[in-house]
């Protein structure tokens, strides 16, 4: 039923008569049920694909009852809005979000000092756009210590610990622009954070080569995930989109849709051919070693050349379809899939081949290709049920394509097998996917998540903008079925699906927790005991308020300053009560903060006014949280 034909005009807009014209005839087709209006080929869309969810049972086992838990945790990219959103899966309930590249008005992310000093120099930055969120791995299976993710709109990758679920480090990438993919060494620990970044830029980017696009090159960068330190950076042919890396943590893979080295649209399209840039890492970690490098301006991370030209052998351009987009590793480790974005195909490239390739015993390149299976149109993204299925995405067709790795290898070596097992409409035009656990080799093969652009029709209407649309989809069985809909805001691009078991998290802070060690250090050098002392303490024209909380009392109900002066206020939340979290806000001076049990949070601002300012507790945490404030006495300058 939903495996029509591919034959459309290649356009990147979205028809909504077309496909409210398909649901209409399919639901003649099948049963008829949508009567006169599907006949008409108008009017609403039909639920012919959830209908037969609850008919085979699938819809009730994705109602997660009240107080009952999921099964799996699900990390969703924010895209623009810079953050990261926890969802249960399979419920879809949204149940937390994670500032990183953003700041954020609940938790004073990017105001408080402590998370300022995680942004670094970058906290002057209120936006990001974070793409493609990976946990962190011991011999192939996630570990649930950290999440890595890029900015593409900053050039930074930041970590997030997840036994807190907090931002914990950043970094801004030297001597490029825009980290786009970013995937992380999975064999045999995650040392390596590897990012790509996307556009051309001389170097050094001083202003001397503005005009000569010639000089104009970008890079692959590794970033050490223990320290967060930029290790080396690789200079590439062609630019870098998206990338991922091997089972074995010998090898690394990105797709590059600008061979053509160009600054211009129509010019990233002349070539037939761009290439898969596969970077053997222990080639590159032996040119830096024996000092093969260079530096760049004033940045002292080492730099390989990895350009054909160079010689170096540390890189290989293995030529695909033009333009290609999404390179998802297959969770046996055997290939690394590229999808062809401006082609209808993908291509699989045996990971096994690439010591051969490496070594010279191949007379080509495309030696290492073992299969390019004709999907569709507009394939993204790829992802597998560690069944031996591989699920593409086509943008342009808005389907999901399961089709069959083996099949689609011996379909390359000429026999005459069909390798696509089934199609499925998305609602619409999917970017990426995700199944459980398909970026480990523990896939289970239970939810598919279509991460579609476009909400069209789905959703109450809320004005021009709307919501982009994730679906679930159960590939539990034989048959792909759409399970549910989820709005979601500008834009998740990518997620990570893990068992709710490979991630611990503490219910309370511990006093001794790295988070917020240097404000501690900084209270003891003003021999301050956070756990127990309330004073204010004048040095110059800089005053800090140290003071305890305990619900529903802050220790200090009012302190005096000098209109001027820079004020600190720390605070320790005595609580050691699961759930307990005090805020501390400052009327109309933009201050507002968290402290969770057993926190210290500390935030900076100028008293620039003279009067009385309240301050008050903005976290729910007593019957008297509305009594728990106190003023702030500002003496005339
Ligand atoms: Cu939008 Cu992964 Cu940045 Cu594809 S990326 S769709
Ligand atoms: Cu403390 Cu509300
Ligand atoms: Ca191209």
């Amino acid at each position: 039923m939903s495996d029509k034909q591919t034959g459309d005009k290649l356009t990147g807009t979205v028809n909504q008569g077309r496909r409210r014209f398909l649901a209409g005839s399919a639901a003649v087709g099948a049963a008829s049920v949508a009567g006169a209006a599907g006949m008409a080929g108008v009017g609403a869309l039909t639920h012919s694909q959830p209908a037969k969810a609850q008919a085979n049972g699938s819809a009730a086992n994705i109602h997660v009852a009240p107080g009952e838990l999921d099964e799996y945790y699900g990390f969703w990219s924010g895209g623009k809005s810079g953050e990261v959103r926890i969802y249960g899966v399979p419920s879809m309930r949204e149940i937390m979000r994670i500032p990183v590249f953003n700041h954020c008005s609940a938790s004073g992310y990017g105001q408080t000092n402590e998370t300022k000093r995680i942004l670094g120099d970058s906290a002057k930055y209120f936006n990001g756009d974070a793409h493609h969120p990976h946990i962190s791995y011991t011999d192939g299976s996630h570990d649930g210590r950290y999440l890595f993710i890029n900015d593409k709109a900053n050039t930074r990758v930041a970590r997030v610990r997840l036994d807190v679920f907090k931002t914990d480090a950043m970094v801004t990438v030297p001597n490029v622009q825009a980290i786009h993919g970013l995937r992380l060494q999975k064999a045999p620990r995650t040392n390596y954070v590897f990012a790509n970044a996307e556009y051309l830029i001389p170097q050094p980017n001083d202003g001397r080569d503005i005009n000569d696009p010639t000089k104009y090159h970008t890079m692959w960068n590794a970033i050490d995930a223990d320290t967060m330190e930029v290790k080396w950076q690789v200079i590439v042919d062609g630019n870098l989109d998206n990338m991922d890396t091997d089972y074995t943590g010998k090898y690394a893979a990105a797709t590059c849709y600008n061979s053509e080295g160009a600054v211009t649209l129509p010019g990233t399209m002349r070539n037939e051919r761009d290439w898969v840039t596969v970077f053997s890492i222990e080639r590159i970690e032996q040119a830096v070693a024996e000092g093969n490098y260079i530096t760049i301006g004033d940045s002292d991370v080492p730099v390989v050349d990895g350009r054909k030209s160079a010689g170096l052998n540390v890189t290989r351009y293995v030529p695909v379809p033009k333009n290609p987009h999404g390179l998802n590793t297959s969770t046996d480790g055997k290939y690394f899939i590229a999808a062809g974005k401006l082609s209808p195909t993908v291509t699989m490239i045996e990971i096994a081949k690439l010591d051969d390739l490496f070594e010279g015993n191949l007379s080509d390149e495309r030696d290492v290709v073992v299969g390019e299976p004709e999907l569709g149109l507009g394939p993204l993204h790829t992802t597998y049920d560690g069944r031996g299925n591989a699920y593409t995405t086509l943008f342009i067709d808005s389907q999901v394509v399961k089709w069959n790795m083996e099949d689609a290898v011996r379909h390359y070596n000429g026999e005459d097998v069909n390798y696509i097992r089934q199609k499925i409409d998305v609602h619409y035009q999917p970017g990426h996917n995700h199944a459980t656990l398909s970026e480990s080799k523990d896939a289970d093969g239970k939810y598919l998540f279509s991460l579609n652009k476009f909400s069209k029709d789905r959703y109450l209407p809320v004005g021009p903008l709307h919501p982009e649309n994730d679906q679930m989809i159960d590939i539990s069985g034989e048959e792909m079925v759409l399970l549910h809909d989820t709005p979601t805001f500008a834009e998740p691009h990518d997620a990570v699906i893990i068992r709710r078991d490979q991630i611990q998290t503490k219910q309370i802070w511990e006093r001794n927790d790295p988070y917020f060690a240097a404000t501690v250090a900084r209270a003891q050098e003003d021999g301050v005991t956070l756990e127990t002392d309330n004073v204010v303490i004048r040095d110059g024209n800089q005053v800090r308020v140290y003071m305890t909380s305990v619900a529903p009392n802050f220790g200090l109900t009012e302190f005096t300053v000098k209109q001027g002066d820079e004020v600190t206020v720390t605070i320790t939340n005595l609580d050691r009560v699961e759930d307990l979290t005090h805020g501390f806000c400052v009327v109309n001076h933009g201050v507002s903060m968290e402290i969770s049990p057993q926190q210290t949070s500390s935030v900076t601002f100028t008293a620039d006014r003279p009067g009385v300012f309240w301050y008050y507790c903005n976290w729910f945490c007593h019957a008297l949280h509305m009594e728990m404030k106190g003023r702030m006495l500002v003496e005339p300058a």
